[in-house]
């Protein structure tokens, strides 16, 4: 880009440079434009993305606490019932001798990655000797489509 200078009565002028070096507003507006979808694209996808792990969170966390149940039933030969509800995981219910209880968690029983605890219901809905274990979801109501369940 060169910009030549004349002189006018000892005045230097610049000289247009008749709209080729530079940009014009319609161009600024187009690349803001385009710059915005892409920024909005990007925002949507990490959202999306967002809301996949923490799904795939909260399933893990299901899974895990039916594998921490698994192992109360081994300890104590059933599972816990639906009003002992997790908590017997830490502290001895009502059903289980004191003398014979151990925890099976220590610290607090976590919650779903919304900050719903889980549900668990003792016996479960399939009729056999099991339980039902499972996250409230994304929209921290239960009985929902998003609910995330336990299945073996
Ligand atoms: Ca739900």
């Amino acid at each position: 880009m060169q910009i030549r200078n004349h002189c006018l009565a000892g005045v230097p002028v610049r000289r247009k440079n008749n709209g080729r070096e530079g940009f014009t507003l319609l161009e600024v507006m187009l690349v803001l434009l385009i710059l915005m979808t892409l920024a909005g694209a990007g925002v949507f996808a990490w959202r999306n993305y967002a809301a996949v792990a923490k799904e795939r969170q909260a399933g893990l966390l299901v899974a895990e606490y039916a594998r921490v149940l698994d192992a109360y039933y081994g300890l104590y030969d059933c599972y816990p019932a639906t009003q002992e509800g997790l908590d017997a995981l830490r502290n001895c219910p009502p059903s289980i001798d004191p003398s014979n209880y151990k925890p099976v968690v220590t610290g607090e029983i976590r919650v779903d990655p919304w900050g719903s605890p889980l549900n668990y219901e003792y016996p479960g809905s399939s009729g056999d000797d099991d339980f039902d274990l499972w996250s409230n979801g994304p929209d921290m109501q239960s009985g929902t489509q998003d609910d995330i369940w336990y299945k073996r």
